[in-house]
């Protein structure tokens, strides 16, 4: 039998509130940027947990939150993970991107060297689960690639709204992380999350975002 209660947290907001909260709130977004040159300094952990408590919070199939946080600051499995990062980089650079791939990349400067894997701070990974187990019985779980991505979407806003960076990275194949980070093998590998400090002067590439026009219709 469902239960239900009242929905006492809503807050309605007066017109004038609710257009200057939503352009605040693009405009707060809008500066969000992608890094990939991280500082080595040290970020508390109670920081991190709220990010990831919020990231919890996201809407999900079935409300069965079909996602495995993994925070990896431990320097030996943050060097075994760029190891492993790195050797798919360069299969991937040097061998099986496609030539139209490798122009895609170009205006971003990315490459096989993940020096990032290490010097940040934090590595958070993101596993996504398609099945639970319990007691060695598979429960499927709906949505999970969907609900796992909406997840992280929160989770890096959070991590922007805390004052940090972040780079979302993603190995391929990412299935290395299952053996280093001893994760089931219910739980894929979705993301890897980079956060902490951007390096003293780090340099972003200079890419726009599409226009509402191209993004939205409205009909
Ligand atoms: N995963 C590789 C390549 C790469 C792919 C995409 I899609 C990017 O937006 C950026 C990089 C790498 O991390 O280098």
């Amino acid at each position: 039998m469902p239960k239900f209660v009242s929905l006492k947290d809503y807050e309605e907001y007066s017109k004038e509130e609710m257009i200057k909260r939503s352009k605040d709130f693009y405009s707060f977004v809008k500066r969000r940027r992608t890094v990939r040159e991280f500082s080595d300094r040290k970020i508390l952990l109670g920081m991190i947990k709220n990010c990831i408590k919020a990231a919890s919070t996201a809407p999900s199939g079935t409300n069965m939150q079909p996602w495995q946080f993994v925070i990896v600051s431990n320097p030996k499995i943050k060097k075994e993970i760029r190891n492993l990062a790195e050797k798919e980089g360069r299969e991937f650079y040097k061998k099986r991107a496609p030539k139209e791939w490798l122009n895609a990349l170009e205006p971003l400067g990315t490459n096989e060297n993940k020096p990032f894997l290490e010097t940040a701070p934090y590595l958070i990974v993101i596993f996504s689960k398609s099945y639970e187990l319990k007691d060695k019985q598979k429960i499927k779980t709906y949505y999970p690639l969907e609900s796992t991505g909406i997840a992280c979407g929160i989770l890096i806003t959070a991590i922007h709204n805390a004052g940090l960076v972040s780079l979302t990275h993603t190995p391929s194949p990412m299935r290395f992380l299952n053996k280093i980070l001893k994760r089931p093998a219910n739980e894929r590998p979705f993301l890897i999350l980079v956060v902490g400090y951007p390096a003293t002067d780090v340099k972003v590439p200079q890419i726009s975002k599409k226009s509402l026009g191209e993004t939205a219709v409205f009909i």
